[in-house]
């Protein structure tokens, strides 16, 4: 007995072999630790003294999953399929020691053994959907006969991670056994499970909640519907549903085939390609090149938030929702009044769905604090501002922020688009000063653009990143420029659907385009939803753009009833037949040729411009990486996660055919268009954007 290999060690206590795999970081199913587990079988049942089995890890986690890495790259064995075979095929009881997370093919692989032991804080899932996959190593086969194809259905669709607890009561762990006490605890199960002569228990022979189902098939037909919306788009969730009826309707191994046929299907796919550099890229955008991981970071203990509406009240949550205490400024009670009453009122929502106790509530609002003075900010760690968006006002908070928050304090600004040097000239600290631009509702969206000015700091970049992090943001560190990088991109693709609003394409023609596409609405549903009014000031109107006739019309969006479309009283848009005139005379009096626009050419034009800015983006290093503008774009607008965000899609069309339709569309993209040098060398080159590190 003694070490396997590098990464697997094989022990004896008494009559029990302990099969440990060490492979940090999440001993996910490597070459090596496949290698390690069908070693370590084989040399313990072989083995005369030995009548049991625990397969057990070190570190912080039971086997987290394949090994992504190695995906797309050539097999190499044993596969996963051999592990699991002298799993379940061994003579001699094997009991899996679960904690941390068994995930994918690692809960896989704990199926295939005869029994499971968990602590209370482990979690089980089969998270493949998440890569774009299906479980490839028997999971929809296995799963659904012990907690049923319902449940099933729901476990593979989500990915969700089930607690310990629930995974006992529908029989997926045998047993919970105490923290800390795992190995010892999974041990003393193996003896038991000698001592009571308990049977090779296989998962594939448990047919009873399978059989059950087969009467069933409504099971299916209306979970689809059910969640049609949410997999629109998609292939991993309708080939995971039809995997887990495969375990309904076919014997166990026909549904392994099955279930073989689709994973590889996905595997070979451009979906789980880009669900796969996503995984990845969300993992690379808080790796900073010039702000190493051991760069100093400042304590964040109290925070203030200057401004208390949605934006100032969302941001407020952030931090109260992980304990950090905050005082919010406003000028007026009246609006601290208004703000604090949203705030409470978004908790209180989420007590509705379970996901807080009014406990909860009442303890995030007791960290939040009202003032209307900003000097009670002065022993603030981080001050934001969240106010209205004009240079003037904010240098004006910064100056007085200068006079009165503590040295060494971070001052952050919430603005979209305004020039963050410029507010640094305010403050006689400008190495203090950094953006931190949160995307509405701020307490809800992921995305956080952290915009760092030309004289921030690192160690204030590296404290607000880490506090990113804190508050269950992903962020994306970014430089100055007018609209950073997300809604940079987002302008590029507007001044594409605006001028064809001029050459003969209708709103609702562009947004059917970017929907079909994948967003989940197009620029002038969007329009509609924010407000046409949004920075349009009445007296000064010039009727020089749609926008504005549309809002001399009093047509300013959803919150008038009509906008781009007329709403009905459910807020249900239908196109404009007032809009479609409003836009044919402007398209004339602006001499406009009209013409039919395909919709190749609504989408080229409106994602080749966003894949353009994009590279220019890189080009002036506002972005540090291609895939931190896929991040940028996937989380704070929605771009489908399954076309891996504008960069990766750009890699998937091929440069050289984005530049092409470009050089073709030529002066229709705009007189001010052009074309991005690096765009041009890449695509000249036959790169890739996934391959810039
Ligand atoms: N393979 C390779 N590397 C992985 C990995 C994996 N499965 N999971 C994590 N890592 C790396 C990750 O890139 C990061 O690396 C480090 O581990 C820490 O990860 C046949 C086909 C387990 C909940 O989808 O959900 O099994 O950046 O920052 O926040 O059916 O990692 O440090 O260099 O996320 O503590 C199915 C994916 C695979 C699980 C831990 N399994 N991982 O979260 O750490 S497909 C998954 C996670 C499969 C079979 C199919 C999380 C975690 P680096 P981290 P964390």
């Amino acid at each position: 007995m003694g070490a396997i290999n590098a990464v697997a060690n094989l022990a004896v206590e008494g009559d029990i072999a302990i099969l440990s795999i060490n492979s940090p970081p999440v001993n996910a199913l490597s070459q090596a630790v496949r290698a390690g587990i069908t070693e370590g079988m084989k040399q313990a049942v072989d083995n005369a003294a030995v009548k049991a089995v625990v397969l057990i890890c070190e570190g912080k986690t039971f086997i987290a999953g394949a090994d992504i890495t190695e995906f797309g790259k050539p097999p190499q064995g044993p596969s996963l399929f051999e592990v699991e075979d002298s799993i379940e095929n061994s003579t001699k009881p094997v009991v899996a020691a679960i904690h941390g997370t068994a995930l994918g093919g690692g809960l896989e692989v704990a199926l295939c053994c005869h029994y499971r032991v968990a602590v209370p804080s482990a979690k089980c899932g089969l998270p493949e959907v998440h890569l774009g996959l299906l479980p490839g190593a028997g999971g929809t086969q296995r799963l659904p006969r012990i907690v049923g194809p319902e449940a099933a259905l729901d476990m593979v669709t989500s990915g969700k991670h089930v607690p310990a607890k629930w995974a006992q009561s529908v029989g997926l762990v045998d047993e919970i056994v105490p923290e800390g006490e795992l190995r010892a605890s999974a041990i003393a199960f193996a003896k038991k499970v000698l001592a009571e002569n308990r049977p090779l228990k296989k998962v594939r022979d448990l047919n009873d909640k399978v059989a059950a189902a087969r009467a069933k098939p409504e099971i299916f037909s209306e979970f689809r519907k059910a969640n049609a919306r949410k997999f629109r788009g998609f292939l991993a969730p309708e080939y995971n549903i039809r995997c887990i009826e495969a375990a309904v309707n076919q014997p166990f191994d026909e549904g392994i085939k099955t279930e073989r046929k689709l994973f590889m299907e996905l595997m070979n796919g451009t979906q789980s390609a880009a669900q796969r550099y996503v995984f990845f890229a969300e993992r690379q955008v808080w790796k900073i090149p010039d702000v190493p991981e051991d760069t100093p970071t400042l304590p964040v203990k109290k925070v203030g938030v200057i401004g208390a509406g949605t934006m100032g009240g969302g941001i407020s949550m952030n931090f109260a929702n992980v304990g950090i205490p905050v005082t919010i400024v406003e000028t007026k009670q009246e609006a601290l009044d208004r703000g604090f009453k949203t705030i409470r009122g978004n908790y209180e929502r989420s007590t509705k769905s379970g996901k807080l106790t009014m406990a909860d509530v009442d303890q995030r609002m007791s960290l939040l604090t009202p003032s209307l003075k900003l000097e009670d900010l002065a022993d603030c760690d981080l001050v934001i501002e969240a106010i209205f968006e004009n240079l003037d006002v904010k240098q004006e908070v910064f100056g007085k922020l200068d006079q009165i928050v503590k040295q060494g304090a971070i001052l952050a600004t919430n603005t979209s688009a305004l020039d963050i040097n410029q507010i640094a000239t305010a403050v006689k600290r400008p190495e203090a000063v950094i953006g931190l631009h949160f995307f509405s509702p701020a307490n809800v969206m992921r995305l956080l653009e952290v915009v760092r000015a030309k004289h921030t700091s690192k160690p204030v970049i590296a404290t607000s990143m880490q506090l990113a992090k804190k508050i269950g943001k992903i962020a994306a560190l970014v430089g100055v420029c007018p609209g950073f990088v997300g809604n940079r991109i987002l302008y590029a693709r507007s001044v594409q659907a605006n001028a064809m609003l001029m050459e003969g394409a209708m709103p609702w023609d562009i947004d059917r385009v970017i929907y079909d596409f994948g967003l989940p609405m197009g620029p002038f549903a969007m329009s509609d939803l924010a407000g046409l009014d949004l920075g349009w000031i009445k007296e000064k109107s010039s009727s020089s753009t749609i926008r504005e006739v549309l809002c001399e019309q009093d047509r300013r969006g959803q919150k008038t009833g009509k906008g781009f479309y007329d709403y009905d009283e459910n807020r249900n848009p239908k196109p404009s037949p007032v809009t479609e005139q409003i836009i044919r005379d402007f398209a004339t009096k602006s001499g406009n040729q009209q013409r039919k626009i395909s919709d190749e050419e609504i989408l080229e034009r409106c994602v080749f411009a966003q894949i353009n800015e994009g590279a220019k983006i890189l080009e002036e290093g506002i972005a540090i990486r291609p895939s931190d503008i896929d991040i940028v774009w996937i989380n704070g607008y929605g771009w489908p996660v399954y076309r891996g965000g504008p960069m990766f899609y750009a890699d998937t069309v091929g440069l050289k055919t984005v530049v092409a339709k470009l050089k073709e569309y030529g002066p229709k993209m705009g007189k001010d268009f052009t074309i991005s040098p690096l765009l041009e060398k890449m695509a000249a080159e036959g790169k890739r954007f996934q391959d810039m590190k």
